[in-house]
């Protein structure tokens, strides 16, 4: 990859005009888990809004275990240190903050609106662009912090797609046909990031609940929520306070379901 190409902490701090986040930053040619390293720094003491980017990851985590494919230069694969005042059953809501941040930031750049699938996918024409692993530590009832993980595609070609994501996956390169500088997005998300942490700190949850529902076309339909074993059927009926998904069964019964994946 070209010099110029690279997502660099100089080119990223002369473009960044945030008070809070990026203000420190940590960027990696390779490194296991921006993750893994952003945790390690958050449990010693890093201020909050620190970015942890690699150009390539060899250990990307998703949830539950699964592996987050994350080549080298191909994509934005980071990590944000937030730091909120906040009980610990708020923190599964800072996935809405994260998938938020990048919809509307690739909306901005590109004029694609992606949709926002419940609850830490983003897709392109129903294809996985954007996947988000939020984690958090906890102090007394309250969040010590919570690591945003944010994995976007960016400059994938088709061919350059691992074989066992070819089919559901996507990145901005192949539904745009567009090289969008990967700087410029990382600038951009980072930049809405912390004008929508501003607005939950000042309002709450509901403005970004009620943003990311306009992006998720699922929403009032019809879907089927596997859940451990269990396949559930029933229409999305909303978000609760805390983010989980309230589906109204073909039984008639309103169930919460906490965490699950789209069947
Ligand atoms: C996620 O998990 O979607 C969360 C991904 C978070 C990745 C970021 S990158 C920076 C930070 N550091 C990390 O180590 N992780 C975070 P989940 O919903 O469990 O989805 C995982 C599934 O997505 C896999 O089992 C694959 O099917 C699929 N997948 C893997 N890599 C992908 C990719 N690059 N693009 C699209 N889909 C992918």
């Amino acid at each position: 990859m070209k010099q110029f190409d690279l997502v660099t902490d100089e080119k990223i701090k002369s473009q960044l005009n945030t008070k809070l986040i990026g203000q420190e930053i940590y960027a990696f040619w390779k490194i296991g888990s921006t993750n893994t390293f952003a945790r390690q720094r958050a449990l010693h003491d890093a201020p909050e809004g620190t970015v942890v980017i690699a150009e390539e990851q060899t250990q990307g985590r998703g949830r539950m275990t699964r592996q987050w494919e994350s080549q080298f230069g191909k994509g934005l694969w980071f990590s944000v240190i937030l730091r909120p005042q906040d009980v610990s059953p708020k923190a599964g809501l800072y996935t809405f903050l994260a998938g938020v941040s990048v919809a509307e930031a690739v909306e901005q750049l590109c004029g694609l609106r992606p949709e926002l699938k419940w609850p830490n996918d983003l897709l392109l024409n129903g294809k996985k662009f954007c996947g988000i692993l939020s984690e958090a530590d906890f102090q007394n009832g309250h969040i010590r912090h919570v690591i945003l993980g944010i994995g976007i595609n960016v400059d994938h070609k088709q061919e350059d797609l691992p074989n066992s994501i070819s089919e559901s996956a996507t990145s901005i390169r192949i539904e745009s046909n567009w090289r969008l500088d990967r700087v410029k997005l990382l600038i951009t998300v980072l930049k809405r990031m912390e004008k929508n942490y501003e607005l939950i700190q000042t309002k709450g949850f509901d403005p970004i609940l009620k943003t990311w529902k306009s992006y998720c076309p699922r929403l009032s339909k019809q879907i089927k929520v596997r859940q451990e074993h269990t396949i559930y059927e029933g229409i999305f009926q909303d978000l609760d306070e805390h983010g989980c998904m309230l589906l109204k069964t073909n039984d008639g019964q309103m169930r919460k379901i906490v965490a699950g994946d789209f069947a």
